[in-house]
Protein backbone atom coordinates (compact mmCIF):
# COMPACT_ATOMS: atom_id res chain seq x y z
CA UNK A 1 0.00 0.00 0.00
CA UNK A 2 1.30 3.31 -0.90
CA UNK A 3 2.66 5.29 2.08
CA UNK A 4 0.34 8.55 1.78
CA UNK A 5 -2.54 5.73 1.65
CA UNK A 6 -1.57 4.24 4.66
CA UNK A 7 -0.83 7.75 6.42
CA UNK A 8 -4.43 8.27 6.05
CA UNK A 9 -5.65 5.27 7.54
CA UNK A 10 -3.47 5.55 10.07
CA UNK A 11 -5.16 8.95 10.67
CA UNK A 12 -8.41 7.33 11.05
CA UNK A 13 -7.32 4.72 12.70
CA UNK A 14 -6.62 6.70 15.61
CA UNK A 15 -9.54 9.48 15.57
CA UNK A 16 -11.86 7.11 14.48
CA UNK A 17 -11.29 4.43 17.60
CA UNK A 18 -14.78 2.89 18.22
CA UNK A 19 -16.01 3.12 14.27
CA UNK A 20 -14.83 0.38 13.54
CA UNK A 21 -17.37 -0.20 10.33
CA UNK A 22 -16.39 3.60 8.69
CA UNK A 23 -12.84 2.50 8.81
CA UNK A 24 -14.17 -0.86 6.78
CA UNK A 25 -15.83 1.40 3.97
CA UNK A 26 -12.88 3.45 3.89
CA UNK A 27 -10.37 0.55 3.84
CA UNK A 28 -12.06 -1.50 0.94
CA UNK A 29 -12.52 2.06 -1.13
CA UNK A 30 -8.09 3.10 -0.93
CA UNK A 31 -7.03 -0.35 -1.28
CA UNK A 32 -9.03 -0.63 -4.72
CA UNK A 33 -8.05 3.01 -5.82
CA UNK A 34 -4.94 2.57 -5.20
CA UNK A 35 -3.50 1.85 -8.64
CA UNK A 36 -5.55 5.46 -9.83
CA UNK A 37 -3.90 7.30 -7.18
CA UNK A 38 -0.49 6.21 -7.77
CA UNK A 39 -0.90 6.91 -11.36
CA UNK A 40 -2.38 10.65 -10.36
CA UNK A 41 -0.18 12.06 -7.89
CA UNK A 42 -2.32 15.38 -8.32
CA UNK A 43 -5.13 13.61 -5.57
CA UNK A 44 -1.82 13.26 -3.07
CA UNK A 45 -0.55 16.51 -3.81
CA UNK A 46 -4.75 18.28 -3.22
CA UNK A 47 -4.82 16.12 -0.15
CA UNK A 48 -8.27 14.70 -1.77
CA UNK A 49 -7.94 11.40 0.77
CA UNK A 50 -7.51 13.01 3.80
CA UNK A 51 -10.43 15.46 2.85
CA UNK A 52 -12.55 13.02 1.72
CA UNK A 53 -12.95 11.00 5.23
CA UNK A 54 -13.76 14.23 7.17
CA UNK A 55 -17.38 15.01 6.84
CA UNK A 56 -18.12 18.79 5.92
CA UNK A 57 -20.42 18.99 7.98
CA UNK A 58 -21.71 16.87 11.11
CA UNK A 59 -25.39 17.69 13.24
CA UNK A 60 -26.26 15.74 15.86
CA UNK A 61 -29.35 16.54 17.88
CA UNK A 62 -31.79 15.51 20.62
CA UNK A 63 -35.08 14.41 18.90
CA UNK A 64 -37.57 14.40 22.33
CA UNK A 65 -41.09 13.07 21.55
CA UNK A 66 -44.40 11.67 23.76
CA UNK A 67 -45.08 8.22 23.73
CA UNK A 68 -48.99 6.66 23.79
CA UNK A 69 -48.55 6.24 27.69
CA UNK A 70 -47.98 10.08 28.34
CA UNK A 71 -44.24 9.44 28.73
CA UNK A 72 -41.54 11.45 27.67
CA UNK A 73 -38.85 9.70 25.46
CA UNK A 74 -35.62 11.21 23.88
CA UNK A 75 -33.79 9.57 21.08
CA UNK A 76 -30.29 11.00 18.53
CA UNK A 77 -30.82 12.86 15.91
CA UNK A 78 -27.98 12.77 13.09
CA UNK A 79 -27.41 13.98 9.70
CA UNK A 80 -23.83 13.55 8.00
CA UNK A 81 -22.95 16.50 5.37
CA UNK A 82 -20.36 13.93 3.93
CA UNK A 83 -19.70 16.01 0.40
CA UNK A 84 -20.75 18.47 -2.01
CA UNK A 85 -18.35 18.73 -4.62
CA UNK A 86 -20.63 17.33 -7.25
CA UNK A 87 -24.28 18.33 -6.05
CA UNK A 88 -26.14 19.36 -2.72
CA UNK A 89 -26.00 16.35 0.13
CA UNK A 90 -27.97 13.29 -0.54
CA UNK A 91 -28.39 10.07 0.92
CA UNK A 92 -31.14 8.28 3.13
CA UNK A 93 -32.23 8.52 6.62
CA UNK A 94 -31.99 5.56 8.70
CA UNK A 95 -34.23 4.70 12.12
CA UNK A 96 -32.78 1.70 13.67
CA UNK A 97 -31.46 1.07 17.44
CA UNK A 98 -28.04 0.35 15.99
CA UNK A 99 -27.70 3.97 14.46
CA UNK A 100 -24.60 6.01 15.93
CA UNK A 101 -22.17 8.11 14.09
CA UNK A 102 -19.67 5.46 12.74
CA UNK A 103 -22.46 3.89 10.80
CA UNK A 104 -24.01 6.61 9.13
CA UNK A 105 -20.28 7.94 8.44
CA UNK A 106 -19.81 4.90 6.57
CA UNK A 107 -23.17 4.98 4.54
CA UNK A 108 -22.16 8.85 3.90
CA UNK A 109 -19.13 7.61 2.77
CA UNK A 110 -20.46 4.87 0.33
CA UNK A 111 -23.24 7.00 -0.62
CA UNK A 112 -20.51 9.78 -2.25
CA UNK A 113 -19.31 7.22 -4.51
CA UNK A 114 -22.09 5.95 -5.24
CA UNK A 115 -23.88 9.26 -6.06
CA UNK A 116 -21.05 10.08 -8.21
CA UNK A 117 -22.07 6.81 -10.17
CA UNK A 118 -25.12 7.67 -11.32
CA UNK A 119 -24.32 10.32 -13.85
CA UNK A 120 -26.50 12.79 -11.74
CA UNK A 121 -25.26 15.91 -9.95
CA UNK A 122 -25.89 14.40 -6.07
CA UNK A 123 -22.97 14.83 -3.23
CA UNK A 124 -23.24 12.11 -0.58
CA UNK A 125 -24.79 12.78 3.41
CA UNK A 126 -26.82 10.38 5.07
CA UNK A 127 -28.52 10.57 8.54
CA UNK A 128 -31.26 9.19 10.96
CA UNK A 129 -31.71 8.27 14.55
CA UNK A 130 -31.61 5.60 17.52
CA UNK A 131 -35.32 5.38 17.17
CA UNK A 132 -36.42 2.01 16.85
CA UNK A 133 -39.89 1.68 15.00
CA UNK A 134 -40.63 -1.65 15.55
CA UNK A 135 -43.53 -1.98 17.88
CA UNK A 136 -44.43 1.48 17.67
CA UNK A 137 -48.04 3.19 16.87
CA UNK A 138 -48.74 5.21 13.85
CA UNK A 139 -48.73 8.06 15.91
CA UNK A 140 -45.67 7.45 17.89
CA UNK A 141 -43.86 7.07 14.81
CA UNK A 142 -45.64 10.32 13.39
CA UNK A 143 -44.67 12.68 16.63
CA UNK A 144 -41.43 10.65 16.65
CA UNK A 145 -40.89 12.15 12.94
CA UNK A 146 -42.25 15.68 13.41
CA UNK A 147 -40.29 15.93 16.49
CA UNK A 148 -37.10 15.28 14.81
CA UNK A 149 -37.90 17.50 11.57
CA UNK A 150 -38.06 20.34 13.59
CA UNK A 151 -34.92 20.36 14.28
CA UNK A 152 -33.41 18.91 10.84
CA UNK A 153 -35.63 21.62 8.93
CA UNK A 154 -33.41 24.38 9.08
CA UNK A 155 -30.12 22.40 7.88
CA UNK A 156 -32.04 20.71 4.73
CA UNK A 157 -33.62 22.18 1.62
CA UNK A 158 -33.67 21.42 -2.20
CA UNK A 159 -30.27 23.13 -3.17
CA UNK A 160 -28.43 21.87 0.20
CA UNK A 161 -29.35 18.60 0.89
CA UNK A 162 -32.41 16.35 0.43
CA UNK A 163 -32.72 13.14 2.86
CA UNK A 164 -34.79 10.13 1.79
CA UNK A 165 -35.35 6.24 3.24
CA UNK A 166 -33.27 3.82 4.26
CA UNK A 167 -33.48 1.05 6.84
CA UNK A 168 -36.79 2.09 9.12
CA UNK A 169 -37.90 4.51 6.77
CA UNK A 170 -40.45 3.97 4.22
CA UNK A 171 -43.22 6.16 2.53
CA UNK A 172 -45.11 6.58 6.05
CA UNK A 173 -42.29 8.25 7.44
CA UNK A 174 -41.23 10.14 4.63
CA UNK A 175 -45.06 11.88 4.28
CA UNK A 176 -44.90 12.75 8.15
CA UNK A 177 -41.28 14.30 7.97
CA UNK A 178 -42.45 16.01 4.71
CA UNK A 179 -46.00 17.40 6.23
CA UNK A 180 -43.84 19.16 9.39
CA UNK A 181 -40.96 20.24 6.78
CA UNK A 182 -44.02 21.94 4.64
CA UNK A 183 -45.42 23.59 7.74
CA UNK A 184 -42.03 24.91 9.14
CA UNK A 185 -40.72 26.31 5.73
CA UNK A 186 -44.22 27.36 4.69
CA UNK A 187 -43.19 25.92 1.45
CA UNK A 188 -43.62 22.89 -0.85
CA UNK A 189 -40.62 22.17 -2.21
CA UNK A 190 -38.37 18.38 -3.08
CA UNK A 191 -36.40 19.24 -0.14
CA UNK A 192 -37.07 14.93 0.51
CA UNK A 193 -37.49 12.46 -1.94
CA UNK A 194 -39.36 9.17 -1.66
CA UNK A 195 -42.98 11.10 -1.86
CA UNK A 196 -45.82 9.68 -2.71
CA UNK A 197 -46.41 10.37 -6.28
CA UNK A 198 -49.56 12.53 -5.87
CA UNK A 199 -47.79 15.15 -3.65
CA UNK A 200 -44.34 14.89 -5.58
CA UNK A 201 -42.80 11.80 -5.48
CA UNK A 202 -41.38 10.04 -8.46
CA UNK A 203 -43.21 6.96 -10.04
CA UNK A 204 -40.63 3.94 -9.56
CA UNK A 205 -38.94 5.55 -6.76
CA UNK A 206 -40.33 2.75 -4.09
CA UNK A 207 -39.21 0.02 -6.90
CA UNK A 208 -36.18 1.46 -7.92
CA UNK A 209 -33.21 0.66 -5.53
CA UNK A 210 -34.69 -3.57 -6.07
CA UNK A 211 -35.28 -2.82 -9.67
CA UNK A 212 -31.91 -1.33 -10.15
CA UNK A 213 -29.69 -4.34 -8.53
CA UNK A 214 -31.38 -7.03 -10.41
CA UNK A 215 -31.27 -4.86 -13.60
CA UNK A 216 -27.06 -4.45 -12.35
CA UNK A 217 -27.19 -8.26 -12.15
CA UNK A 218 -28.86 -8.72 -15.58
CA UNK A 219 -26.18 -6.35 -17.20
CA UNK A 220 -23.20 -8.73 -15.41
CA UNK A 221 -24.93 -11.63 -16.91
CA UNK A 222 -24.90 -9.99 -19.89
CA UNK A 223 -21.54 -9.52 -20.46
CA UNK A 224 -21.07 -13.10 -19.53
CA UNK A 225 -23.51 -14.09 -22.80
CA UNK A 226 -25.56 -14.94 -19.79
CA UNK A 227 -29.47 -14.33 -18.58
CA UNK A 228 -31.42 -13.90 -15.40
CA UNK A 229 -33.89 -16.47 -16.90
CA UNK A 230 -34.27 -20.01 -14.73
CA UNK A 231 -31.93 -18.56 -11.90
CA UNK A 232 -32.90 -19.46 -8.74
CA UNK A 233 -32.13 -16.45 -6.34
CA UNK A 234 -31.73 -15.92 -2.38
CA UNK A 235 -32.60 -12.68 -1.74
CA UNK A 236 -32.07 -11.31 2.48
CA UNK A 237 -34.33 -9.38 3.89
CA UNK A 238 -38.02 -8.33 3.35
CA UNK A 239 -38.27 -4.52 3.63
CA UNK A 240 -38.28 -2.35 0.53
CA UNK A 241 -35.73 -3.35 -1.22
CA UNK A 242 -35.84 -7.04 -1.21
CA UNK A 243 -39.58 -6.58 -1.93
CA UNK A 244 -38.82 -4.99 -5.64
CA UNK A 245 -35.65 -7.40 -6.30
CA UNK A 246 -38.52 -10.13 -5.97
CA UNK A 247 -40.58 -8.18 -8.12
CA UNK A 248 -38.06 -7.73 -11.22
CA UNK A 249 -36.62 -11.08 -10.52
CA UNK A 250 -39.90 -12.72 -11.29
CA UNK A 251 -40.47 -10.27 -14.24
CA UNK A 252 -37.17 -11.69 -16.01
CA UNK A 253 -38.28 -14.97 -15.12
CA UNK A 254 -35.95 -16.22 -12.31
CA UNK A 255 -36.99 -17.48 -9.30
CA UNK A 256 -36.54 -15.69 -6.01
CA UNK A 257 -36.57 -18.75 -3.25
CA UNK A 258 -35.84 -16.66 0.15
CA UNK A 259 -36.71 -13.61 2.25
CA UNK A 260 -35.75 -12.83 5.48
CA UNK A 261 -36.25 -10.33 8.86
CA UNK A 262 -33.47 -10.28 12.05
CA UNK A 263 -35.29 -13.19 13.18
CA UNK A 264 -34.79 -15.68 10.71
CA UNK A 265 -35.32 -16.76 6.89
CA UNK A 266 -37.62 -18.24 4.92
CA UNK A 267 -37.47 -20.84 2.19
CA UNK A 268 -39.94 -21.70 -0.46
CA UNK A 269 -38.75 -23.94 -3.04
CA UNK A 270 -41.35 -23.04 -5.42
CA UNK A 271 -40.80 -19.80 -5.67
CA UNK A 272 -41.91 -16.58 -3.95
CA UNK A 273 -44.55 -16.00 -7.08
CA UNK A 274 -45.90 -12.46 -7.22
CA UNK A 275 -49.33 -13.24 -5.32
CA UNK A 276 -47.15 -14.46 -2.32
CA UNK A 277 -45.16 -11.31 -2.77
CA UNK A 278 -48.03 -9.04 -2.88
CA UNK A 279 -49.30 -11.07 0.49
CA UNK A 280 -45.61 -10.26 1.87
CA UNK A 281 -45.90 -6.29 1.07
CA UNK A 282 -49.09 -6.53 3.04
CA UNK A 283 -47.42 -8.04 5.57
CA UNK A 284 -44.04 -5.87 5.75
CA UNK A 285 -45.88 -2.08 4.85
CA UNK A 286 -49.75 -2.44 6.50
CA UNK A 287 -49.60 -5.39 9.00
CA UNK A 288 -46.29 -4.68 9.96
CA UNK A 289 -45.64 -8.31 10.83
CA UNK A 290 -42.56 -10.88 10.57
CA UNK A 291 -41.25 -12.83 8.06
CA UNK A 292 -41.98 -16.38 10.17
CA UNK A 293 -45.99 -15.89 9.37
CA UNK A 294 -44.43 -16.77 5.38
CA UNK A 295 -44.15 -19.94 6.37
CA UNK A 296 -47.33 -20.64 8.48
CA UNK A 297 -49.34 -19.26 5.59
CA UNK A 298 -47.72 -20.86 2.49
CA UNK A 299 -46.21 -23.84 4.06
CA UNK A 300 -42.90 -22.79 3.78
CA UNK A 301 -39.78 -23.47 5.72
CA UNK A 302 -38.54 -21.30 8.26
CA UNK A 303 -34.67 -20.90 10.06
CA UNK A 304 -34.72 -18.97 12.90
CA UNK A 305 -32.03 -16.99 13.48
CA UNK A 306 -30.06 -17.65 10.41
CA UNK A 307 -29.13 -15.96 6.88
CA UNK A 308 -30.47 -17.36 4.04
CA UNK A 309 -26.50 -18.24 2.28
CA UNK A 310 -26.82 -21.85 2.85
CA UNK A 311 -29.49 -22.50 0.51
CA UNK A 312 -28.57 -23.86 -3.19
CA UNK A 313 -28.96 -21.35 -5.42
CA UNK A 314 -27.32 -19.47 -8.50
CA UNK A 315 -27.53 -15.66 -7.63
CA UNK A 316 -27.21 -13.56 -4.44
CA UNK A 317 -29.35 -10.73 -3.70
CA UNK A 318 -28.15 -9.57 -0.15
CA UNK A 319 -30.89 -7.09 0.88
CA UNK A 320 -30.78 -6.50 4.57
CA UNK A 321 -27.77 -4.55 6.20
CA UNK A 322 -24.18 -4.17 6.05
CA UNK A 323 -21.91 -7.14 6.91
CA UNK A 324 -24.55 -9.85 6.67
CA UNK A 325 -22.87 -12.23 4.35
CA UNK A 326 -19.77 -13.45 6.02
CA UNK A 327 -16.38 -15.32 5.40
CA UNK A 328 -18.04 -18.69 5.76
CA UNK A 329 -21.00 -17.66 3.67
CA UNK A 330 -19.37 -16.82 0.88
CA UNK A 331 -17.51 -20.00 0.65
CA UNK A 332 -20.58 -21.64 1.31
CA UNK A 333 -22.15 -19.71 -1.67
CA UNK A 334 -19.20 -20.13 -4.01
CA UNK A 335 -19.19 -23.86 -2.89
CA UNK A 336 -22.45 -24.22 -3.80
CA UNK A 337 -22.43 -22.83 -7.00
CA UNK A 338 -23.35 -19.29 -6.87
CA UNK A 339 -22.06 -17.15 -9.27
CA UNK A 340 -23.75 -13.99 -9.24
CA UNK A 341 -23.44 -11.14 -6.18
CA UNK A 342 -25.74 -8.25 -6.81
CA UNK A 343 -26.11 -5.81 -3.36
CA UNK A 344 -29.19 -4.06 -2.55
CA UNK A 345 -28.05 -3.22 0.80
CA UNK A 346 -25.11 -1.10 1.91
CA UNK A 347 -21.45 -3.21 2.64
CA UNK A 348 -23.64 -6.41 3.13
CA UNK A 349 -19.98 -8.29 2.52
CA UNK A 350 -17.80 -8.43 5.12
CA UNK A 351 -13.95 -7.75 3.48
CA UNK A 352 -13.34 -11.77 3.16
CA UNK A 353 -15.85 -12.27 1.79
CA UNK A 354 -15.71 -9.70 -0.85
CA UNK A 355 -12.22 -11.22 -1.31
CA UNK A 356 -13.51 -14.28 -2.51
CA UNK A 357 -15.67 -12.94 -4.75
CA UNK A 358 -13.45 -10.92 -6.30
CA UNK A 359 -10.47 -13.80 -6.33
CA UNK A 360 -13.03 -16.42 -7.84
CA UNK A 361 -13.89 -13.88 -10.69
CA UNK A 362 -18.03 -14.60 -10.13
CA UNK A 363 -19.96 -11.89 -11.38
CA UNK A 364 -19.91 -9.84 -8.02
CA UNK A 365 -21.62 -5.90 -8.24
CA UNK A 366 -21.10 -4.25 -5.17
CA UNK A 367 -23.63 -2.06 -3.28
CA UNK A 368 -22.23 1.24 -4.48
CA UNK A 369 -22.79 0.10 -7.96
CA UNK A 370 -25.58 -1.96 -7.30
CA UNK A 371 -28.40 -0.31 -5.63
CA UNK A 372 -27.78 2.98 -6.69
CA UNK A 373 -30.98 3.10 -8.69
CA UNK A 374 -32.85 4.22 -5.32
CA UNK A 375 -30.85 7.57 -5.40
CA UNK A 376 -30.24 7.67 -9.01
CA UNK A 377 -34.53 7.91 -9.38
CA UNK A 378 -34.13 9.96 -6.16
CA UNK A 379 -32.14 12.42 -7.98
CA UNK A 380 -34.96 12.19 -11.03
CA UNK A 381 -37.84 13.03 -8.43
CA UNK A 382 -35.58 16.22 -7.43
CA UNK A 383 -35.93 17.23 -11.21
CA UNK A 384 -39.31 16.73 -11.61
CA UNK A 385 -40.03 18.86 -8.53
CA UNK A 386 -37.70 21.74 -9.99
CA UNK A 387 -39.60 21.41 -13.30
CA UNK A 388 -42.67 21.34 -11.85
CA UNK A 389 -43.44 18.17 -13.52
CA UNK A 390 -43.67 14.81 -13.87
CA UNK A 391 -42.51 11.93 -15.80
CA UNK A 392 -44.45 8.34 -16.63
CA UNK A 393 -43.39 5.17 -15.14
CA UNK A 394 -42.36 3.87 -18.34
CA UNK A 395 -40.19 7.43 -18.72
CA UNK A 396 -38.80 6.61 -14.85
CA UNK A 397 -38.09 2.79 -15.64
CA UNK A 398 -36.30 3.47 -18.99
CA UNK A 399 -34.05 5.85 -17.67
CA UNK A 400 -33.49 3.67 -14.66
CA UNK A 401 -31.93 1.11 -16.54
CA UNK A 402 -29.71 3.39 -18.29
CA UNK A 403 -28.70 4.91 -15.65
CA UNK A 404 -27.56 1.22 -14.07
CA UNK A 405 -26.35 0.42 -17.70
CA UNK A 406 -23.75 3.43 -17.62
CA UNK A 407 -22.79 2.42 -14.12
CA UNK A 408 -22.01 -0.72 -15.66
CA UNK A 409 -20.25 0.49 -18.10
CA UNK A 410 -18.35 2.85 -16.62
CA UNK A 411 -17.56 0.28 -13.64
CA UNK A 412 -16.66 -2.82 -16.28
CA UNK A 413 -14.43 0.10 -18.07
CA UNK A 414 -12.60 1.77 -15.60
CA UNK A 415 -11.48 -2.12 -14.39
CA UNK A 416 -10.22 -2.81 -17.62
CA UNK A 417 -8.16 -0.21 -17.77
CA UNK A 418 -6.43 -1.05 -14.60
CA UNK A 419 -6.32 -4.56 -15.81
CA UNK A 420 -8.53 -6.83 -13.58
CA UNK A 421 -11.84 -6.43 -16.31
CA UNK A 422 -14.30 -8.31 -13.44
CA UNK A 423 -12.80 -6.16 -10.49
CA UNK A 424 -16.10 -4.14 -10.63
CA UNK A 425 -15.33 -3.59 -6.96
CA UNK A 426 -12.28 -1.33 -8.32
CA UNK A 427 -13.99 -0.14 -11.24
CA UNK A 428 -16.89 1.46 -9.26
CA UNK A 429 -14.67 2.84 -6.48
CA UNK A 430 -12.33 4.35 -9.07
CA UNK A 431 -15.13 5.71 -11.57
CA UNK A 432 -16.60 7.28 -8.37
CA UNK A 433 -13.45 8.44 -6.77
CA UNK A 434 -12.16 10.34 -9.89
CA UNK A 435 -15.41 12.60 -10.44
CA UNK A 436 -15.20 13.54 -7.09
CA UNK A 437 -12.02 14.14 -6.26
CA UNK A 438 -11.64 16.07 -9.92
CA UNK A 439 -14.03 18.22 -8.85
CA UNK A 440 -12.81 19.18 -5.30
CA UNK A 441 -9.50 20.07 -7.09
CA UNK A 442 -11.52 22.39 -9.47
CA UNK A 443 -13.00 24.17 -6.23
CA UNK A 444 -10.27 24.40 -4.81
CA UNK A 445 -9.10 23.64 -1.01
CA UNK A 446 -12.23 23.54 0.78
P1 LIG B 1 -36.32 -1.74 5.28
O1 LIG B 1 -36.38 -1.11 6.60
O2 LIG B 1 -37.46 -1.59 4.34
O3 LIG B 1 -36.02 -3.30 5.40
C1 LIG B 1 -34.88 -3.74 6.07
C2 LIG B 1 -34.89 -5.25 6.10
O4 LIG B 1 -33.62 -5.70 6.54
C3 LIG B 1 -35.90 -5.82 7.08
O5 LIG B 1 -36.33 -7.05 6.62
C4 LIG B 1 -35.07 -5.94 8.35
O6 LIG B 1 -35.56 -6.92 9.26
C5 LIG B 1 -33.76 -6.39 7.79
N1 LIG B 1 -32.70 -5.95 8.71
C6 LIG B 1 -32.40 -4.69 9.07
N2 LIG B 1 -31.41 -4.66 9.97
C7 LIG B 1 -31.08 -5.95 10.18
C8 LIG B 1 -30.13 -6.58 10.99
N3 LIG B 1 -29.31 -5.87 11.78
N4 LIG B 1 -30.06 -7.95 10.95
C9 LIG B 1 -30.89 -8.67 10.16
N5 LIG B 1 -31.82 -8.11 9.37
C10 LIG B 1 -31.91 -6.79 9.38
O7 LIG B 1 -34.97 -1.16 4.61
P2 LIG B 1 -34.54 -1.14 3.07
O8 LIG B 1 -35.07 -2.32 2.35
O9 LIG B 1 -34.81 0.21 2.55
O10 LIG B 1 -32.94 -1.25 3.20
C11 LIG B 1 -32.25 -2.50 3.15
C12 LIG B 1 -30.79 -2.25 2.78
O11 LIG B 1 -30.72 -1.58 1.50
C13 LIG B 1 -30.02 -1.35 3.74
O12 LIG B 1 -28.66 -1.76 3.75
C14 LIG B 1 -30.09 0.02 3.06
O13 LIG B 1 -29.04 0.86 3.46
C15 LIG B 1 -29.96 -0.39 1.61
N6 LIG B 1 -30.44 0.56 0.61
C16 LIG B 1 -31.71 1.05 0.64
C17 LIG B 1 -32.14 1.91 -0.34
C18 LIG B 1 -33.54 2.41 -0.40
O14 LIG B 1 -33.86 3.09 -1.36
N7 LIG B 1 -34.40 2.11 0.54
C19 LIG B 1 -31.23 2.36 -1.42
C20 LIG B 1 -29.94 1.72 -1.40
C21 LIG B 1 -29.57 0.87 -0.41
P3 LIG B 1 -36.25 -6.45 10.64
O15 LIG B 1 -37.60 -5.97 10.26
O16 LIG B 1 -36.24 -7.67 11.50
O17 LIG B 1 -35.37 -5.35 11.20
O1 LIG C 1 -28.46 4.05 0.44
C1 LIG C 1 -29.13 4.69 -0.37
O2 LIG C 1 -28.72 4.94 -1.51
C2 LIG C 1 -30.47 5.14 0.04
N1 LIG C 1 -30.90 4.81 1.14
C3 LIG C 1 -31.30 6.00 -0.88
C4 LIG C 1 -30.86 7.44 -0.79
C5 LIG C 1 -31.72 8.42 -1.54
O3 LIG C 1 -31.42 9.61 -1.38
O4 LIG C 1 -32.63 8.04 -2.28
Amino acid sequence: MMREIEEVLNKVRATSEHQPIFLQAIQEVFESIEPAVSRHPQYIKHGILERMVEPERTIIFRVPWVDDQGRIRVNRGFRIEMNSAIGPYKGGLRFHPSVNSGILKFLAFEQTFKNALTTLPMGGGKGGADFDPKGKSDLEVMRFCQSFMTELFRHIGPDTDVPAGDIGVGGREIGYLFGQYKRIKNEFSGALTGKGPNWGGSLIRPEATGYGAVYFAQEMLNGRGDSLRGKVCAVSGSGNVAQYTIEKLNHLGARPVTLSDSDGFIYDRDGINPEKLAWVIGLKEVRRGRIREYAEHFKAEFFPGKRPWGVDCDCAFPSATQNELGSDDARILLRNGCGLISEGANMPSEPDAVRQFIETKICYGPGKAANAGGVAISGLEMSQNSLHYSWTREEVERRLQEIMHSIYAAASSTAAEYGQPTNLVMGANIAGFVKVADAMIAQGVV
